[in-house]
């Protein structure tokens, strides 16, 4: 194990609604590839949390007759950490922006920007997009009825703010920037989205307003108690202030900073792209702090052609389909079927055909019928391999190259294609089991032996010892199943923990022995009838 660890985390979403689909695709991402890091050894953290300062919450909380810290204190303990169970999330911390040490972080970061001159008081000027949280360029801004400006993401009419606030001065890091960029070409990913970053910062670079005086739901600018920070420069911290910053070097926070910091990975949906390439790596670059690793932004979530949010009608809340498919296939199915970094569409069609065919008929149907035949043809007990040839060996080099190209494909946050060379290698298993009709060669075997039981042991030690990989390499995917068909090969006894396993070495061949107990539980993936309505 190194000392340095993998340390991903989702944005912090604002407390507004109940959590969505949206939201929680970017949580099971950073789930999975937490997941797999842990499956690999390495030290992992992964942290997700809530947003709940700024107009927008404190409008969300006024229109449900609440305060603020009420309505979030609610939502969160009722729907934003609960989510997290029925997504099988395994963040292993999560942070609110109304913790008392996260504020006291907050102001003592920018106290510290302060006092060394890289705060300014201006005049600010512009319109507000309160749904973005954002201060909009004005040639970005639509026509609507009337000569009202509009934003362009939400369609709703922008605020003009006028207010004496302070600025950072992010103009002034337009070179730093792009240098860090040249010199770390993974910094943003995908491609795509390094361009857009880069383009911006070559063209639109202007300092940041970072304070508000018009409300106070925020947190009070240190050395002026009549304005609050802007709620984005003090969200973006809660990556930092979570891993330690801001606490005493000495203590035990401090020391951890030290090593969990600078983070690897931030995901982060396209909208929020800017904030975490562009402003983010300035604040930290102003304070001395090294930038994170990665920033990665995905694609959106469509349901029925439209991007799905908390406030729209169209928003489906995770609780609606894992009910039904359970949280293994509600994983499988948005990490398998959307190449992360596109867009891409839900339907509750598309899942119930994926359901049935890749997972109930796929790969549940697969263990039941290898367990089954275990039971019946060796009493349960895994056989020796002893007459194994070419369609053998292709599922074994089958394994590897499934593992190879999954492991590699996490490295590239191609979350996809890793959960995609699993599934290969269930079909080509499948194909290989429906091939061989270990069913028909049982016709001829004898208890007592020979070449017909032979062949009959070696195609279920194969079929079991590749479920075996299959186990270890679908466990950040899909976790509740893959410890079933763990349980089911009997591999525990033989091999210890399915936690215990490394991905790195799933695709190595014969690792599950001859004498395992396979026992033929409950199906994985039942069959699902959905009604219409
Ligand atoms: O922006 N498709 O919070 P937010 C894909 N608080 N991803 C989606 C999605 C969809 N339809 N809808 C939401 C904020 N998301 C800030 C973040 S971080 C320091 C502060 C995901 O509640 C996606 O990750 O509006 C997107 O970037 C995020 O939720 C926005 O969440």
């Amino acid at each position: 194990m190194s000392d340095s660890t993998f340390y991903v985390t989702t944005p912090i979403y604002y407390v507004t609604a109940a959590p969505s689909i949206g939201s929680a695709y970017t949580t099971v991402a950073a789930d999975v590839l937490a997941r797999w890091h842990r499956q690999r050894g390495e030290n992992t953290w992964f942290l997700t949390g809530t947003d709940e300062h700024g107009q927008k919450v404190m409008q969300a909380a006024e229109a449900n007759g609440a305060t603020p810290q009420d309505f979030t204190d609610r939502l969160v303990a009722e729907e934003w950490k609960p989510v997290l169970d029925v997504i099988d999330a395994s963040n292993d911390d999560f942070i609110r922006t109304t913790d008392p040490k996260h504020v006291e972080r907050v102001q003592k970061f920018w106290q510290t920007l302060h006092d060394a001159g890289d705060v300014y008081e201006g005049d600010f000027e512009g319109p507000y997009c309160v749904a973005c949280e954002e201060f909009k360029i004005a040639s970005e801004l639509l026509d609507g009825e009337g000569g009202v400006k509009l934003c362009p993401i939400h369609k709703t009419p922008v605020d003009l703010v006028a207010e004496r606030n302070y600025f950072f001065p992010l103009s002034k890091y337009k070179d730093k920037l792009l240098a860090f960029y040249e010199d770390n070409p993974t910094f943003v990913q995908p491609e795509s989205a390094r361009n857009e970053v880069i383009s911006f910062v070559n063209s639109d670079l202007h300092d940041l307003s970072i304070s508000r005086s018009t409300f106070d739901w925020g947190i009070e600018v240190p050395w002026d108690k009549e304005q609050v920070l802007y709620v984005w420069i003090d969200a973006l911290l809660n990556y930092a202030t979570a891993a330690g910053y801001g606490a005493d070097p000495d203590s035990e926070d401090g020391k951890i900073f030290a090593t969990r910091w600078p983070a690897s990975l931030h995901l982060v949906g396209r909208d929020i792209l800017r904030f975490h390439a562009v402003i983010w790596p300035a604040m930290l670059m102003a304070a001395g702090v090294a930038p994170p690793q990665k920033v990665f932004a995905h694609g959106w979530l469509l349901v029925g052609g439209e991007k799905m949010s908390k406030s729209k009608a169209n928003a489906i809340h995770p609780s609606e389909i894992v009910d039904t498919f359970g949280s293994d296939a509600y994983r499988y199915y948005f990490m398998k079927m959307i190449a992360f970094g596109s867009d891409g569409s839900f339907s509750w069609e598309h899942l119930h055909a994926v359901y049935t065919s890749e997972l109930a008929n796929g790969l549940g149907n697969l263990v039941a019928r290898v367990t089954a035949m275990v039971n019946k043809y060796f009493d349960g007990v895994l056989p020796e391999t002893a007459a194994a040839g070419e369609a053998e060996q292709t599922v074994a080099t089958a394994l590897k190259n499934a593992a190879d190209t999954a492991n590699d494909a996490i490295d590239r946050i191609a979350i996809n294609e890793a959960v995609s060379a699993v599934a290969d290698f269930v079909s080509i298993i499948n194909g290989y089991v429906t091939e061989q009709e270990p069913w028909k060669v049982a016709k001829d075997a004898l208890p007592s032996g020979g070449a017909a039981r032979d062949r009959l042991a070696t195609i279920l030690y194969t079929a079991s010892e590749a479920l075996r990989g299959v186990a270890v390499l679908h466990a950040p995917t899909m976790p509740k199943s893959a410890v079933l068909l763990w349980d089911a090969l009997g591999a525990e006894a033989q091999l210890g923990s399915l936690a215990s396993q490394n991905a790195n070495n799933a695709g190595d061949w014969g690792q599950l022995r001859a004498g395992a107990i396979l026992t033929k539980g409950a199906s994985l993936f039942p069959r699902i009838e959905i009604t219409d309505g």
